[in-house]
């Protein structure tokens, strides 16, 4: 399953977000969440296409794809060298498959700021100093490590060091692994798994103003961070806590949609390159995530090991098309589902029926 783990600097809102992910999303859209700890939860992927989908295939169930996040122990200074609780926040950042770096932009005399003031791309630049020191710091060890197979001239070992000395540079200029020109082929030699190779989504942590939030994103994009939604963490968070009722007046009032869930999903998405694809079969219409460029057998291969094997081809049609045509017969008597072989690179929005040996 697709993890998360959110990371910042300590007081920027981290668990607030956290809360308003986690519980928000179970209200808006009335999908299962669960808390697996208390700073760990499963959230289902809102996705409209879905519901639409169970009624094509007349399906009882409709399954989500899932997503986790992580609240991972605040960061700060030092973190790489271990200082509070640095070992275990990288610990804990090591296993996830990207990262929302919460970084604060409200103001407020009664919540302290680690640095003494809001300044969201020094907060930046601090939070991934460390990461990068961290990686440097596996680097050096593997360095270490390998130093005497490197001596007796392994070819294996030399590659890696090769890999690892072009890594280390980088990393000690303070820039993440991810931006290096050659990164894949890097990663693959030196086979670390390195946290500022991990794609970050960064979540500007606003008050309720909306000039705020634009300022915010603009500051943040400007330093050349990629991927940036604004969120009012606590309104959020505490709209969340609202029984249902009194939750929908205050939207109505504050002419505010929470939204929060839905765009950091999106941005992760986008962040990690994937697409969603669905399947109608059994009982239940369900949605996937697979990287984009993924082949129709390895997606195959998502839902059963059996149908990668004995993969023969997908019956495949976008979502809109399915939806206009209303129903898989129809759809295969207008002659609209495509057959797709095992190298048919998986579409956005590709609802598939794989046709499979068992
Ligand atoms: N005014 C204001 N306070 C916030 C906001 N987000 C979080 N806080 C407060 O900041 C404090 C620290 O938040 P928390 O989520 O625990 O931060 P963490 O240390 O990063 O996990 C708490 O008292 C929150 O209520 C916000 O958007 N506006
Ligand atoms: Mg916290």
């Amino acid at each position: 399953m697709l993890s998360v783990g959110i990371v910042g600097l300590p007081n920027v809102g981290k668990s607030t977000v956290f809360n308003a992910l986690c519980r928000g999303g179970a209200k808006v859209s009335n999908y299962a969440f669960c808390t697996i700890e208390p700073n760990r939860a499963v959230v289902s992927v809102p996705d409209s296409r879905l519901d639409r989908l169970a009624e094509i295939f007349a399906q009882e169930r409709a399954v989500p794809a899932a997503i986790e996040f992580v609240d991972i122990a605040g960061l700060a200074r030092g973190a790489s060298k271990g200082e509070g609780l640095g070992n275990q926040f990288l610990a804990g950042i090591r296993e996830v498959d990207a990262i929302l770096h919460v970084v604060r932009c409200f103001s407020d005399t009664e919540v302290s700021h680690v640095e003494g003031s809001i300044d969201p791309v020094r907060d930046v630049e601090i939070v991934e100093l460390e990461l990068a020191l961290a990686d440097l710091d596996m680097v050096q060890r593997r360095q270490h490590k390998i130093a005497s197979a490197v001596r007796g001239r392994d070819r294996d070992a030399l590659r890696e060091a090769d890999a690892l000395v072009q890594l280390a540079e980088h990393l000690d200029q303070g820039k993440p692994a991810r931006s290096l020109a050659n990164r894949q082929e890097i990663a693959e030699a030196a086979g670390l798994d390195l946290l500022t190779d991990k794609p970050p989504v960064y979540l500007a942590n606003t008050g309720e103003q909306h000039e705020d939030s634009a300022q915010a994103v603009d500051q943040l994009e400007s330093h050349g961070c990629g991927h940036v939604i604004a969120l009012a963490g606590k309104l959020e968070a505490d709209l969340a806590e609202l029984p249902d009722e009194e939750r929908a007046a205050f939207v109505a009032e504050l002419d505010f949609s929470p939204s929060g869930l839905e765009r950091v999903i999106r941005a992760c998405y986008q962040a990690l390159n994937l697409v969603t694809f669905f399947t109608g079969v059994g009982a239940e219409a369900r949605a996937w995530a697979v990287p984009c460029g993924t082949h129709a057998a390895a997606a195959a291969g998502r839902i059963h090991t059996d149908m990668e094997r004995g993969f023969i081809r997908a019956e495949t049609i976008g979502f809109p098309e399915l939806s206009e045509l209303g129903s898989w017969q129809d759809a295969h008597r207008a002659g609209r589902l495509r057959s797709e072989g095992k190298d048919y690179e998986v579409q956005e929005g590709d609802v598939l029926l794989v046709r499979f040996n068992a």
